[in-house]
């Protein structure tokens, strides 16, 4: 059995995005590996976070991972916070980290472009994301296109501290769907669906109501042809679209153009829209009943205080590597 750990930031309403990128392989895993899931609140802090939208979206995205199907008996669900040897295992990390390194991360150059004042913290975060890896030993990490860069700055850590301390940290792996490892958005096919974007009619929320998604779907960019094709070099909006058809309806990209061979986009849209909502119906009733009943909490504490075992025994045998004393 591996040990699995990803992390999802409290910053702003899921997307479908996340849940094709990421969250589906978070449910497939659990069943094989040993799995650690997080909301990395400490992550989302690296750009300015309201405290009431802090807490809010800590817990709606803590219960969306159970509503997406995350079962907490089998992997552990907590919140980055509850376990304070991440920040602790995150400094350490941020000292063997080199400026170069962090001036060379595309997230923080997307983050940080035409911002008159840009926080210390969206630089240093990949050192954190780092350690929220490291700490429990992980092997494959999950997750969407974007974050290959951060895992190969994680491995090239592991790897200097191993090198410097003696063989320690195991080697991460990203684990990414072979289809919609980059969801892109609705409106503008060159750029990555993304929760924080200023046009709600970019992305598809996980809790967005029927109508809406119906309503964004009907908007979503196409091009002047009426082919339903995946060819994403030459037909980025409808690839895309096919790719979430794929996943809502569980089809290959061959079964879903035979069944739309002649027919335009009309129909194809019509029925996306469709698929998208008989996979969202069900989450977000379980996600409402999740929320009402308050349960959210005991599954986090258990959460974290499974996770803390692990961690906090990494962080002292870092630091007793690092020359680091301990009291006595
Ligand atoms: P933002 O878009 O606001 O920068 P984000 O959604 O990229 O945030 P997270 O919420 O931390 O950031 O992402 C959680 C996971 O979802 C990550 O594994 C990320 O790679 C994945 N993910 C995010 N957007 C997409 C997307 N459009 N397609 C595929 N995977 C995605
Ligand atoms: N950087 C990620 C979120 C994240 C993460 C992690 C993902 C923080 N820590 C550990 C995987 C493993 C993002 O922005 N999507």
């Amino acid at each position: 059995m591996g040990r699995v750990l990803s992390g999802i930031q409290p910053s702003g309403q899921l997307t479908l995005g996340n849940y094709i990128g990421a969250m589906q392989n978070f449910v497939k895993l659990q069943h094989t590996e040993e799995c650690f899931f997080m909301v990395v609140d400490l992550h989302a802090i690296t750009v300015p976070q309201e405290p009431a939208n802090l807490r809010e979206q800590t817990e709606a995205v803590a219960a969306l991972f159970i509503a997406a199907g995350i079962d907490p008996s089998k992997a552990n669900v907590f919140v980055q916070s509850h376990v304070p040897a991440h920040a602790e295992l995150g400094w350490l990390l941020t000292t063997l980290t080199n400026m170069g390194e962090l001036e060379r991360m595309t997230q923080f150059k997307d983050k940080s472009e035409g911002k008159d004042s840009v926080g210390a913290g969206l630089f240093v975060y990949p050192s954190l994301m780092a350690a929220d890896i490291l700490i429990y030993n992980s092997n494959l990490v999950p997750v969407g296109e974007d974050q290959k860069q951060h895992l190969e700055l994680t491995r090239d850590l592991a790897q200097r501290f191993n090198f410097r301390f003696g063989e320690y940290f195991t080697m991460p792996e990203p684990y990414m769907p072979k289809i919609g490892a980059r969801i892109m958005s609705l409106d503008d096919a060159s750029k990555k669906m993304s929760k924080s974007s200023p046009n709600a009619g970019s992305f598809i929320a996980l809790l967005d109501p029927p109508d809406v998604v119906r309503k964004k779907i009907s908007r979503a960019t196409t091009d002047s042809g009426r082919e339903v094709k995946y060819d994403p070099a030459n037909k980025p909006e409808i690839s895309n679209l096919m790719s979430i058809y794929s996943h809502c309806a569980n089809l290959s990209m061959e079964e879903i153009e035979a069944r739309y061979e002649g027919q335009g986009y009309g129909p194809f849209k019509k029925d996306l829209a469709e698929h998208v909502v008989a996979v969202l119906e069900p989450l977000q009733a379980r996600y409402n009943e999740i929320r009402s009943s308050g349960e959210i909490h005991n599954i986090l504490k258990q959460g974290a205080e499974r996770a803390a075992v692990i961690a906090n025994r990494t962080v002292a045998e870092v630091k007793e590597r690092m020359g680091f004393i301990a009291p006595r």
